[in-house]
């Protein structure tokens, strides 16, 4: 597996012709149209990613919404549906969270065999500053009724289903999530690192659902629906969904939940390292569940194992770079580098890929090759 390809499809010429915010930030182009770049994350040097640089993943083409004819709606089984615009929505008490957002199918290029689909490397994620209003506000207001059970959040984005069997026409795109976690800690985001949400990262407003892969932050949102039964939409079923079992029969269920994962940012894959020399390996940790607390470095395949150093605190939802000084060997050859996060709970990092997820939560310990000369 080679990483060349991507990266040097990356090359100035090739930039897209698309908003300033692309181009500058060095976004590798994974698909032009609809718009899908990956951060490269051998350049990871900051906490919070900048804008520019935060990866994008959409399904469809971008709508583009005007913020004077914007309208959010909050309707189904609730006992005063509601219609609000967005200086309506930016007057509320606002709150600012930071979150990492990771796309489910993030290091995808690292199954074997391959997988249909993006093949993002390492960079389908970023941490960011988000500010908007608690999602909580707005049900609270739209008031659910006794059987509300799930909370849709539905996008203005639209185009045919990508796979087979799936609805024929144009569908939209559309996540649900349990009331439970919609009256949590969900934002109704307009800001993002403190400036206006980009079209390509859902302007003027998109959900963030903190601690859940990227799928459920939907971007241009406008309706909000609340639901009595269980929602079966496209968007978690056939596609971002898995096989779970219960009682031996396999059942399809919606992914959710970020799982512990770490990466190295540096050295990238065939990186040509120097012998005898200290080498600072760095990278980041995140989960959607308890808090990272430990991150392990093996710098011979898993033989052995040493401590890294964490650069930022613990603060939940949001990544945690770590560090680690290695001493590289004196003589040449072909070396396998891996890091395995820890959580408070005292899971680590699997070593091996969880098939039921088919091409979704790669969050096992991932090889990096290194040459050293
Ligand atoms: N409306 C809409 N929301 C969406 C998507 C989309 O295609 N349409 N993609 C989802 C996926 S799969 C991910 S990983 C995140 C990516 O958010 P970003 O592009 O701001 O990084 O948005 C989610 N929200
Ligand atoms: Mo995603």
């Amino acid at each position: 597996m080679t990483t060349s390809h991507a990266v040097e499809a990356n090359t100035e010429s090739d930039a897209p012709p698309a908003s300033p915010s692309h181009g500058s930030g060095g976004l590798i182009i994974r698909q032009r149209e609809p718009r899908n770049l990956e951060f490269p994350f051998d350049r990871l040097d900051s906490y919070l990613t900048p804008v520019e640089s935060f990866y994008v993943r959409s399904h469809f083409h971008a709508p583009e919404l005007q913020r004077d004819s914007y309208r959010l709606s909050v309707e189904g089984a609730v006992k005063n549906p509601l219609s609000i615009t967005y200086e309506e929505l930016r007057r509320l008490p606002a709150k600012t969270v930071v979150a990492t957002l990771e796309c489910a199918g993030n290091g995808r290029i690292f199954l074997i065999p391959q997988r249909s689909g993006a093949q993002w490397e390492l960079g389908a994620v970023g941490n960011a500053e988000w500010t908007g209003v608690p999602l909580a506000t707005l049900l609270n207001r739209a008031s659910p009724g006794g059987n509300a059970r799930e909370v849709v959040l539905e996008g203005a984005d639209r185009g045919a289903a990508p796979e087979q069997p799936g609805p024929p026409g144009q569908i939209s795109y559309s996540r649900s999530l349990s009331l439970d976690k919609a009256l949590d800690d969900v934002l109704i985001a307009y800001a993002m690192n403190g400036v206006d949400l980009p079209q390509d990262h859902g302007f003027p407003v998109r959900a963030i659902v903190p601690g859940h892969y990227g799928m459920a932050s939907v971007k241009w949102l406008t309706r909000i629906r609340v639901l009595d039964e269980q929602f079966q939409g496209y968007w978690q079923t056939t596609d971002y969904g898995y096989w779970d079992e219960v009682d031996g029969i396999p059942v399809r269920r919606p992914l959710s939940d970020i799982k512990l994962k770490s990466a190295i940012a540096r050295p990238r894959t065939l990186e040509v390292i120097p012998g005898g020399q200290l080498y600072n390996v760095y990278g980041a940790a995140w989960t959607g569940a308890a808090d990272v607390v430990a991150v392990e470095v093996t710098t011979d395949g898993g033989r052995t194992w040493a401590a890294a150093k964490f650069v930022d605190p613990i603060r939940p939802n949001a990544w945690r770079r770590w560090s680690y000084d290695w001493k590289t060997p004196e003589r040449p050859g072909r070396l396998t580098l891996m890091s395995r996060a820890t959580d408070a709970a005292g899971a680590s990092q699997p070593d091996t890929f969880d098939e039921r997820y088919h091409s979704y939560v790669i969050h096992h310990t991932l090889p990096i090759e290194v040459v050293v000369r």
